[in-house]
C-alpha cells in the first residue's frame, strides 16, 4: 500500500479530519494486545502510528504483524531514529526537526535511514517537524537536545513552517510532546494552517475529546493522540 499521502492530501481537499493513534512499542503490554486493538476499531482513529524512544526491531515488527491481523488501519512509523524501521509497516514519517539546531536530527539521521529505507516497501513521508513549548521539558527536547520554538512565537513558527514546506516536505507536525502539560497553542494551528498549503499534524497532550475538536476546529489536518489514550483505552467511548 502506498497511497497514505493521496489519501490525506484527499481527506483535506474534502475537509474529512484524520485521527492517529500513537502507540509506544516499549509501552505495550502482550496480553493486553486483543482488548487494544479490538478498542483501536471501535474508535474514530483513521491511522495507526508507531513510534517511541528506545525501540526494538524485532519487537517493532512482531508488533506490527500483530495488528495487521485484526485491525484494517494504515500504520505509519514514527520514528525516534534510524533504528526503528520496519518494513511490516506501510509508510514511514521521515522526519526533521527543523525547530531545533542539532544537525544529527536535521539530517544525519536521515543519511543513516537511507539506505535501510531503499531496501524497503515504505511509503516515505518526509515530514517537518516543529517542536513547541509546552511548560517543562519533553522527551523530545531531551533526546533530541534542541530547544522548542516558545509558544507565543508565533511567527518563528510560521517560518520555519513554511521554510519545512519550501525545502519540499510532505507535511507540517507541530509538536507539543508526549504528554506534555499544554498543547499547542489553537492560536498557532490557525496561523500556520491558514499559511501553508501542505497537511498540518498537530500532537501533544490532547487530552479529551474536546480538544481534538478544537484542534480540527483550528485548521489541523490530522492529530495524533498518544499518552491519553495509552492511560484509558475507553478515551474515545467514554
Ligand atoms: C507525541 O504528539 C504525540 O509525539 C502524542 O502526544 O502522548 O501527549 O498524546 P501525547
Amino acid at each position: 500500500m502506498r497511497n497514505i499521502y493521496k489519501n490525506i492530501l484527499q481527506s483535506k481537499a474534502n475537509n474529512e479530519k484524520l485521527l492517529a493513534i500513537l502507540l509506544d512499542p516499549d509501552k505495550i503490554v502482550w496480553s493486553m494486545m486483543p482488548n487494544l486493538i479490538s478498542k483501536i476499531n471501535q474508535s474514530p482513529a483513521t491511522h495507526i502510528f508507531i513510534g517511541g524512544s528506545l525501540v526494538e526491531n524485532n519487537i517493532l515488527d512482531e508488533l506490527i504483524i500483530e495488528i495487521k491481523k485484526y485491525c484494517p488501519l494504515p500504520i505509519v512509523l514514527f520514528p525516534g531514529n534510524p533504528s526503528q524501521i520496519s518494513d511490516k509497516a506501510d509508510a514511514i514519517l521521515f522526519l526533521s526537526l527543523i525547530s531545533g539546531r542539532n544537525s544529527d536530527f536535521l539530517i544525519e539521521h536521515q543519511v543513516k535511514a537511507a539506505p535501510i529505507l531503499k531496501q524497503t516497501q515504505l511509503e516515505i513521508i518526509s515530514t517537518g517537524y516543529i517542536l513547541i513549548e509546552s511548560g517543562s521539558k519533553t522527551a523530545v527536547e531531551r533526546i533530541s537536545k534542541t530547544k522548542p520554538i516558545n509558544r507565543d512565537n508565533l511567527n518563528l513558527v510560521l517560518s520555519t513552517a513554511q521554510a519545512g514546506e519550501m525545502l519540499g516536505n510532505k507535511l507540517i507536525y507541530l509538536e507539543a510532546g508526549s504528554g506534555a502539560k499544554q498543547a499547542v497553542p489553537l492560536e498557532m494551528i490557525e496561523k500556520v494552517s491558514e499559511n501553508i498549503e501542505i497537511p498540518l499534524l498537530i500532537g501533544g497532550g490532547i487530552i479529551d475529546l474536546q480538544g481534538i475538536q478544537n484542534a480540527y476546529k483550528a485548521g489541523a489536518d490530522l492529530v495524533i493522540i498518544g499518552t491519553a489514550f495509552e492511560n484509558d483505552l475507553n478515551f474515545f467511548n467514554p
